[in-house]
């Protein structure tokens, strides 16, 4: 069926239902909320052409009462998201590992719900900061729905629930003088760092460039926790989640993220909703690494620990599945922002671990809902309302829709038969996994959690050097931008623990001295957690072509073979309007100068023309310098190979040029490549 989001019903459950709920206001008359029809809408009830306004204008009233109360509480953490629907669907029955029902039938699509977010910053803060990502999946499964609230960042600061407030309120904005926004380079951060240690892997990861994503769409998911896969016959499993990008993991460079942030602060969300405006629908496949019960205490990590993952090499991810999103929101504020995730949303078959952070988070969810949402009745909006009917006792509150007949509202009881009554395990009723614990009351931490820095080093060994380089490079950023020399000597002595040569990297740019003792002797590393392995496609790359009057024949032919490969051309000249070719070829222009910055590209082409003036000449140089210093692959021919030459560009490292036969498959393999490390930036 259709995927059209305008008025259409694409097919799937979750769509069918939310289309109840949809209202188009194009072509009617304007009411007020009790449906009466409203004559004039510019001037409020008054006394007299010049008189005060009237206390019976309930017009007035009421639209001005709505607007006072637009605004519901931000998200505490993760306020800035962005999200949208699409399917998921399994490859094969994973019947032996689980009875969840959405994982045992691949003819079978399960609707979806995702929320991409950044975590520390505001509602309004700018997309490509240097922060973990949300990646938040609501599973609307015939049994009711299942939530996988996940990260891009497999590992987390802290181990237990207890610390998140003390964390949020350390990387959030200094109280004093709430700065900065949505950013960790600030003291409290990197005093709370220094002092709980734990931290030190996922601030490696943090470090790293998976915390300045390209894309929403170029980013992993982890569940981050272990939690249980349960099969019919009682048999668990440990598990652990992960969302792999079909396009792979891709990055930006520092420089050109923050430069984004002004350029165009909505870029991630814009990418991920043109996407799916144009078809190029984002994919994921699910994976899952699995764990015998009997295996528990195998391994060098706690499975239970959340600051440790199970390397790929060691435990492998088994791909079961793929997610495609293929929907906007028809309305943001309906849909993204009162989604309400909860990680204690599970259907049978999965289930929980001990792990202390995971046991927290089964708490907090649902109370921040009670004050993000305003009471008991959340579930009831519709984008959290389950496909499946829900049935029990509870009953009023703020909002109620439900209009649940009958005299009974209580269990056990006789009058309605003593239902709704709880189903057995065979009619899908959910059981918790039978785990025996016993153990004395104690608020302390078992030992098996104590190391911090083995894994964080094996982060460290897994880097190519300029992913290492990177990583120096945050630390210097940030520590740079901290105030106490204590708290920059502090970081340095920890971070020591991890890797000397981290440590004495940036301790040097931040003028202190390189630590003398510490070092690690982990040498393991993890292929996998290398950017460097991941895959690379030319397909939906924005390629930034400059191009004016006059240009070769040749330019035609070289955006149809990039068009052919899912490239994504978009013409940038001196001012908008058609530019024409040598050979009376047109081309229509999509941003001047001032609009299309080379920030906002993955890659520019140079494809020369003859009508150049001075202006044309400086601002092409600087567009193509600064690509050139964020690593991005180059193509140029003709008279755009001589504006090339003149900015001091060379071919060779992703500057691909003297077009010909070869010269776009040599320039699509060099923008599959993302990045070109190997070129010498001064
Ligand atoms: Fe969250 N987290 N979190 N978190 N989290 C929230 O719930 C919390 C943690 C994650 O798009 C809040 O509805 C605690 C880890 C995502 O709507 C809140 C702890 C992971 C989202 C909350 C954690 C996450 C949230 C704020 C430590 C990765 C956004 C608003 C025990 C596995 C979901 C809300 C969306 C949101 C609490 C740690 C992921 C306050 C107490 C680890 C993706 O309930």
């Amino acid at each position: 069926m259709s995927n059209d989001r305008h008025g259409k019903v694409n097919g799937n459950s979750k769509d069918e239902q939310l289309e109840q709920y949809r209202v188009d206001d194009k072509d009617k008359h304007l009411t007020t909320n009790q449906g009466l029809k409203v004559s004039e809408d510019e001037f409020s009830l008054k006394a007299g052409e010049r008189g005060p306004t009237l206390i019976e204008d309930f017009h007035f009233r009421e639209k001005m009462t709505h607007f006072d109360h637009e605004r519901i509480p931000e998200r505490i953490v993760h306020a800035r998201g962005y999200a949208a629907h699409g399917e998921f669907e399994v490859y094969e029955s994973m019947k032996d590992y689980t009875m969840a029902k959405f994982l045992q039938d691949p003819s079978v699509k399960t609707p979806v719900f995702v929320r991409f977010s950044t975590v520390a910053g505001s509602k309004g803060s700018a997309e490509t900061v240097r922060d973990a990502r949300g990646f938040a999946t609501k599973f609307y499964t015939e049994e009711g729905n299942y939530d996988l609230v996940g990260n891009n960042i497999p590992v987390f600061f802290i181990q237990d629930a207890i610390k998140f407030p003390d964390f949020v309120h350390a990387v959030k904005p200094e109280p004093h003088n709430e700065m900065p926004q949505a950013a960790s380079a600030h003291d409290t951060f990197w005093d709370f760092v220094a002092n709980n240690q734990e931290s030190a892997h996922m601030v490696m990861w943090a470090m790293s460039d998976r915390a300045i994503p390209r894309s929403l769409r170029m980013m992993e998911g982890f569940g981050v926790h272990t939690f249980r896969f349960v099969n019919d016959e009682g048999k668990a499993h440990f598990v652990k989640f992960h969302w792999k990008p079909v396009l792979g993991t891709h990055s930006l460079v520092w420089d050109e993220a923050q430069k984004i942030n002004g350029k165009d602060p909505d870029f991630h969300r814009r990418d991920l909703y043109e996407s799916i405006e144009n078809g190029d629908y984002p994919e994921f496949e699910l994976g899952v690494q699995l764990i015998k019960q009997e295996d528990e205490f195998n391994f060098d990590f706690d499975v239970l620990d959340p600051t440790k993952l199970w390397p790929e090499e060691d435990v492998p991810v088994k791909i079961i599945g793929k997610m495609t999103l293929n929907r906007n929101v028809d309305n943001v504020f309906a849909e993204t922002e009162q989604v309400a995730f909860h990680p204690g949303s599970v259907v049978p078959g999965i289930d929980f671990s001990n792990d202390p952070l995971l046991q927290g988070r089964l708490f907090s969810y649902t109370d921040t809902q009670l004050i993000r949402l305003g009471g008991p009745n959340f579930h009831e909006l519709p984008i959290n309302r389950p496909v499946c009917p829900f049935h029990n006792n509870q009953r009023d509150g703020y909002g109620r829709q439900t209009i649940n007949r009958g005299q009974v509202s209580y269990h056990k009881n006789s009058l309605a038969n003593n239902t709704p009554a709880p189903a057995s395990p065979e009619e899908g009723g959910y059981v918790h996994y039978q785990e025996k614990v016993e153990g004395h009351k104690v608020r302390a931490r078992s030992e098996s959690f104590k190391d911090h820095f083995s894994q964080a080093t094996m982060f460290w060994n897994s880097m190519s050097r300029p992913e290492k380089e990177h990583i120096i490079q945050a630390f210097s950023f940030e520590l740079g931008k901290v105030e106490s020399v204590d708290v920059r000597k502090q970081i340095v002595a920890m971070f020591a623990n991890v890797s000397k040569e981290l440590a004495a990297g940036f301790a040097e740019q931040i003028g202190l001295e390189a630590p003398e003792d510490a070092g690690s002797t982990v040498s393991k590393s993890s292929p996998a957690l290398s950017q460097e392995n991941t895959k690379k496609k030319p397909q939906t790359r924005k390629v930034g072509v400059i191009v004016t009057g006059g240009f070769n024949s040749e330019v035609s032919v070289i955006l149809n073979a990039l068009k052919e490969e899912g490239v994504q051309p978009e013409i940038i000249s001196g001012k908008l309007g058609v530019v024409k070719g040598a050979d009376g070829a047109e081309v229509e222009v999509d941003h001047t100068f001032l609009t299309g910055e080379s920030v906002l590209f993955d890659s520019i082409f140079l494809a020369g023309g003859t009508e150049v003036d001075k202006k044309f000449t400086n601002e092409t140089q600087y567009f193509v310098k600064e690509a050139f210093s964020h690593f991005k692959p180059i193509g140029a021919v003709h008279e755009g190979s001589e504006w090339l030459a003149s900015a001091g560009i060379e071919e060779g490292a992703g500057v691909v040029t003297n077009g010909g036969d070869d010269f776009s498959r040599r320039f699509i393999t060099a923008i599959s490549e993302h990045r070109h490390w190997d070129r010498e930036v001064v």
